[in-house]
């Protein structure tokens, strides 16, 4: 039997709460890296993603159906929705409410949802505490009940106050407000939040939940900037998003089911080309390495199409049966599952492990596949004898590849001619610069260090991918070139172990032309040397845009908001007599010019290439191919993403 504790007891438990409560946070702001992956521009993304994450549960629970992520000036980003607002009544254990207990204990999430989410994507609340921790100040707000209840948090984390009611408000006005200014020196390399980052996650978001209506507004220049992303039609519309510049068969063919509260959604599309794009998703989070999910979905894939192949006769009693590999030939498809529980395995953590699912995503896709293919023959017809012809390319070139496989365009030493490599051979300090051109080619070589630096040329077009298949490919020199410097093969022989660099940096120029290069390159390695990407070995160099210099200070800027930033922070004394030069193209700086700015460890800006950036160019690779002129610089320009101050 326990008795009542005493009031000296109870003081003691509340000052141990409480000192763990600052142990907590503090934790998280000695060691940010360990709770949210980076400090860079990725880290500080990633504090919003922790806040969006909870009115996305909430939206799951059903109970939300608008998000509203508003990037103020100052760095300051808040984020509101219309769920039921965080419960604002007390917390017995800790002694606080509720609220406070959410915002500064660590692992406080899940134990307040009433009983928790069926289905989460992030940690379960976990987020907002080390958010909290991470800012400068913080403030909530939240609309239920009529009133409007407020806290502040200042310096990591602390409250300013208890929570209180500041106002009221009308009755059918409910929902949850998070404002927050990330903590400068926390976030040494940049505070300033991006657009394109914060627009291509809110858009997958919102594809990835219909009906969900995500806005996002960038009050930080006098003309305001929003966009509102909803979609009735949820990943069937993020097939059509994807495949809207592709030469389509039919529509897109939707398919969902669910067993013991696992939901399954497929969507998915053939189109005239050759390579496959599959992207799968648990609980909103993009599932890179796959997982029971995508495998069950896969093999139904396979199975249904032969079995219809024979069916009909597509497929005689003499042929082999498709491969894996045939179906998926010209197929864009979207995998999303809603579990109550998933087990994130592999080295990323981005494979979903419940064997249970294989089966279920496994059943419900041959279900609706094989259903749709009888009520649609002609469709069925042209897909299928399309994945004959793809079963026919394969077994020709393999028995051309044994033919001549001594006279392998790879063997053909002579393409290293145009690499200049680097003295070290330990891939995890090597990094091979792509750079188009041949003068922005001899700067690199000269400004290099050429220990770990290496310099790959390329010159004329690369090859339009999409139009080839692999053999074709393999016949352009710049691709030739590439896989000979990578060292990992390519196709069935692809072995990322082998891979000769561990960073692959794109250097193009900061204009349409630098993007355009770049599109075409991501979606190469992202279709012939997927791992790469997916590994994170694959970065594109940020060129400054400016350079500032006042009395002995010289400072590099990437673009004009900072640029303005950097003109503020100058000392008066030297108002009158900075300089401020803006750089060329990357041809036209000198190698230690190059070396300074771009190249040098200890200067450069890298950003490491995520799938999404690859999937995004995939999806402009087509347009960006096409003659029509105007789409196409309009559409380089909405999606090169992070390139800044185009010269358009
Ligand atoms: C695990 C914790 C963090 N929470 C609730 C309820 C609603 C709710 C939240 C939220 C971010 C920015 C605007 C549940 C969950 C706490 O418990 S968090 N809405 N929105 C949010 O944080 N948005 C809730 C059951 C009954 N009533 C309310």
């Amino acid at each position: 039997m326990s008795k009542e504790p005493t009031l000296q007891e109870q003081i003691d438990a509340y000052d141990d709460s409480e000192i763990q409560v600052l142990e907590g946070l503090e934790a998280v702001r000695k060691r940010p890296g360990m709770y949210i992956g980076t400090t860079s521009s990725r880290g500080l993304h990633h504090l919003v993603w922790e806040i969006v994450d909870n009115s996305i549960d909430e939206a799951l629970a059903g109970f939300c159906t608008d998000i509203q992520v508003t990037i103020e000036p100052g760095n300051v980003v808040s984020v509101r929705d219309n769920g039921r607002g965080m419960p604002t009544g007390m917390n017995a254990k800790s002694g606080k409410s509720t609220i406070e207990t959410i915002f500064t204990v660590l692992h406080a999430g899940g134990k307040f949802g009433g009983g928790g989410y069926k289905v989460s994507g992030g940690l379960h609340g976990v987020g907002a505490s080390v958010v909290n921790a991470l800012s400068d100040w913080l403030e909530v707000k939240v609309y239920r009940d009529s009133h409007i209840y407020f806290q502040r948090f200042e310096h990591g984390g602390k409250p300013v106050g208890d929570l209180a009611v500041i106002g009221s408000c009308d009755e059918n006005i409910h929902g949850t407000e998070v404002k927050f200014n990330p903590d400068p020196t926390i976030f040494k390399e940049t505070t300033t939040f991006d657009w394109d980052t914060l627009e291509e996650r809110l858009r997958q978001l919102a594809f990835l939940n219909k009906g969900l209506r995500i806005s996002l507004i960038d009050e930080r220049t006098e003309n305001i900037r929003r966009a509102t992303y909803h979609y009735e039609g949820g990943i069937k519309e993020y097939v059509e998003y994807l495949n809207k510049n592709k030469n389509n068969i039919g529509d897109v063919i939707y398919l969902e089911g669910s067993e013991d509260d696992i939901v399954i959604e497929v969507a998915l599309q053939y189109n005239d080309g050759y390579n496959s794009s599959i992207y799968s998703f648990t609980n909103n989070i993009h599932t890179v390495e796959g997982g029971t999910h995508e495998d069950g979905v896969k093999l139904a894939l396979t199975r249904i199409i032969n079995k219809y192949a024979r069916n009909t006769g597509i497929l005689k009693d003499k042929d082999e049966p498709l491969t894996g590999d045939d179906v998926r030939e010209g197929l864009t498809m979207i995998i999303s599952c809603k579990h109550p529980d998933p087990q994130f395995e592999g080295q990323t953590k981005t494979k979903l492990g419940n064997f249970e699912v294989k089966k279920i995503a496994s059943d419900i896709f041959s279900q609706g596949f094989e259903r749709y293919l009888m009520e649609n023959p002609k469709t069925a017809k042209v897909i299928v004898e399309k994945c004959a012809l793809a079963s026919q390319a394969r077994l020709a070139a393999k028995r051309a590849r044994e033919t001549t496989r001594r006279k392998s365009a790879l063997d053909g030493i002579n393409f290293m001619g145009k690499l200049t490599d680097c003295k070290s051979k330990d891939p995890s300090e090597c990094e091979i610069f792509i750079v188009e051109g041949d003068s922005a080619g001899g700067s690199a070589k000269s400004g290099r260090d050429f220990n770990t630096q290496a310099v790959l040329p390329l010159r004329g077009k690369i090859l339009n991918v999409e139009k080839a298949r692999l053999d074709r490919a393999l016949n352009n020199e710049e691709i030739k070139s590439m896989i000979t410097a990578f060292g990992t093969g390519i196709g069935d022989d692809f072995d990322i172990s082998k891979l000769r660099y561990h960073k692959i940096i794109i250097m193009t120029d900061a204009d349409v032309d630098g993007a355009h290069i770049r599109t075409l390159l991501l979606t190469l390695f992202y279709r012939y040397f997927k791992p790469v990407v997916e590994g994170g070995y694959v970065y594109a160099a940020q060129p400054p845009l400016y350079k500032v210099t006042y009395g002995k200070k010289t400072v590099l800027v990437q673009n004009d908001d900072d640029l303005e930033k950097v003109k503020a922070n100058i000392p008066d004394k030297y108002k009158s007599s900075f300089t401020v030069n803006r750089f060329k193209g990357l041809g036209e700086m000198d190698p230690i010019e190059l070396r300074d700015t771009t190249m040098s460890k200890e200067h450069r800006v890298l950003r490491r290439i995520t799938v999404e950036d690859a999937m995004q160019a995939d999806a402009a690779f087509d347009l960006l191919m096409s003659d029509n002129v105007e789409p196409r610089r309009d559409f380089i320009v909405e999606n090169a993403g992070y390139v800044q101050n185009l010269d358009v």
